[in-house]
């Protein structure tokens, strides 16, 4: 659809022109891109917000010419929550940078949704706090896409993910109700959750202007271990071993054969060569000493299966190298085959090895390379399926639809942690089932009764719409 005429003018009337981005095909194309591999859609126009009431207002234009709204902040979102996939208005957080508060005595930050999370991370660490939630995108990506998603990373296997630090946010929807969610105490139990719907709505319900994050202090020491494995599957039973004793490091990545392949391209040296697998082990705490010895606890249970020595790490500057490698994983894999589709699947603990060993047997049914990385100690895996040619599409989305079909029939899920957005909506019914996916479109029309906020994400376009 194209832009009713009056729509420019009505935003000019309430933004400074400069923050309203019409008519440059090159800014408006940045707008109608992210990391999901989707392709391009970009607004109609963009606008670059700085408080609620702006997005309020922007809101009220909308809603009065029936025009779609999306939010966009870093646009490193992997399952296309920010593509205006029909044109519209894409509204930017980007100059909402700031953080507003951090309060050592509440053990709280106060943020704008545009800051970067490895900022945030910086910033409180500086103040001995700590902030866990670490997506591999934490360079560049915002609290605000975080709480859009519900963001994850290695450290959520002890730490938990994006949810379990909002503590509050206040929110702009698009009847235009301004809403201050949450409290700034640890606990609270008043009313609906409304704080926790938000968080992971994927941009479908709001626009959230301010978060509250609870922090922790933070942990004094970290000690991080490679080992090394002659193949995926023997990797994958150690996992659920080091699990079955109770032992919960705070990171246990896995990287298989092909993805190991990809980081001797992209980041040489960092992984041994000709390996199966490996594995990422990291613990943490305030005790060198005790951090040290659950490293070697892990080390302990997973020798039976490991194929070489366990390879600590030397100091923070080579457990730096180790996570870079590892936070570039995603974009390394192209260094194999140029196109790929990268799945977050999550599956239970004691189902690891069979998803890995069930999403290989997938990919050479449909003749397409399938690499598996992730958090594997939370059972969330990254499968990719890997491919050169657009002709090999219809093989990439069966093979696709298999692995996430899979993830739910070992009592999974679709999405553990990028989202389902676009590239999964057609799978949310699979895994949810028709009554629960109902609600839920009814839900979205409680704070969205004209749909024009975000159409087309996480739920499949309805019949005859
Ligand atoms: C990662 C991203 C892709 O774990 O979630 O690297
Ligand atoms: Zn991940």
């Amino acid at each position: 659809m194209s832009l009713p005429a009056a729509v420019l003018a009505e935003l000019r009337a309430v933004l400074p022109a400069a923050r309203v981005v019409a008519g440059d095909a090159d800014r408006l194309a940045g707008y109608g891109r992210d990391e999901s591999e989707m392709g391009e859609h970009p607004p109609d126009v963009a606008v670059l917000v700085e408080s609620a009431e702006e997005v309020r207002a922007v809101f009220a234009v909308a809603s009065r010419h029936r025009v779609p709204v999306v939010p966009v902040s870093a646009r490193t979102g992997k399952s296309g929550g920010s593509l205006a996939l029909h044109g519209g208005i894409a509204v930017s957080v980007e100059r909402m940078n700031r953080i507003l508060e951090i309060s050592s005595g509440d053990l709280v930050a106060r943020v704008q949704p545009g800051v970067v999370t490895g900022v945030l991370q910086a910033e409180v660490e500086k103040l001995g706090l700590f902030y866990p939630p670490d997506p591999s995108s934490l360079e560049t990506c915002t609290i605000g896409g975080n709480v859009a998603e519900n963001a994850g990373g290695p450290r959520a296997l002890r730490y938990g993910v994006t949810r379990e630090y909002v503590l509050g946010l206040t929110a702009v929807v698009p009847t235009g109700e301004i809403l201050r969610l949450g409290h700034r105490s640890i606990k609270g139990v008043a009313g609906y959750d409304l704080t926790g719907l938000f968080v992971g709505s994927e941009g479908t319900l709001g626009i959230v202007t301010e978060i509250l994050l609870q922090l922790l202090p933070r942990p004094r020491h970290a000690a991080t271990a490679l080992v090394v494995f002659a193949s995926v599957e023997d990797a994958a039973r150690a996992v659920s071993r080091v699990l079955a004793e109770g032992v919960v490091p705070r990171c246990l990545e896995l990287l298989d054969d092909g993805c190991l392949a990809a980081a001797a391209k992209g980041s040489p040296g960092r992984f041994p060569p000709g390996a199966g697998a490996a594995l990422i082990v990291e613990t943490d705490g305030n005790d060198a000493d005790a951090v040290f010895a659950e490293l070697v606890r892990v080390a302990e249970l997973v020798r039976g299966d490991a194929s070489g020595e366990v390879l600590v790490a030397q100091g923070e500057a080579q457990r730096r190298e180790l996570w870079e490698a590892r936070r570039k994983m995603s974009s390394d894999l192209k260094l194999l085959h140029p196109m790929k589709r990268s799945e977050d699947v999550a599956v239970p603990r004691s189902r690891i090895p069979e998803m890995i060993a069930r999403s290989r047997e997938i990919g050479a049914r449909h003749r397409v390379t399938v690499a598996s990385y992730g958090h594997a100690g939370d059972g969330n895996l990254h499968v990719n399926v890997l491919f050169d040619r657009a002709d090999e599409l219809p093989r990439v989305d069966e093979a696709t639809a298999e692995i996430l079909r899979t993830a739910v029939d070992l009592g999974g899920t679709i999405t553990g942690e990028h989202g389902v957005g676009l590239t999964k909506r057609d799978f949310l019914e699979y895994e949810q089932g028709p009554e629960v996916v109902a609600v839920q479109r009814r839900l979205k029309a409680v704070f969205d009764p004209l749909g024009i906020l975000n159409p087309g994400k996480v739920f499949p376009p309805a019949l005859g719409a």
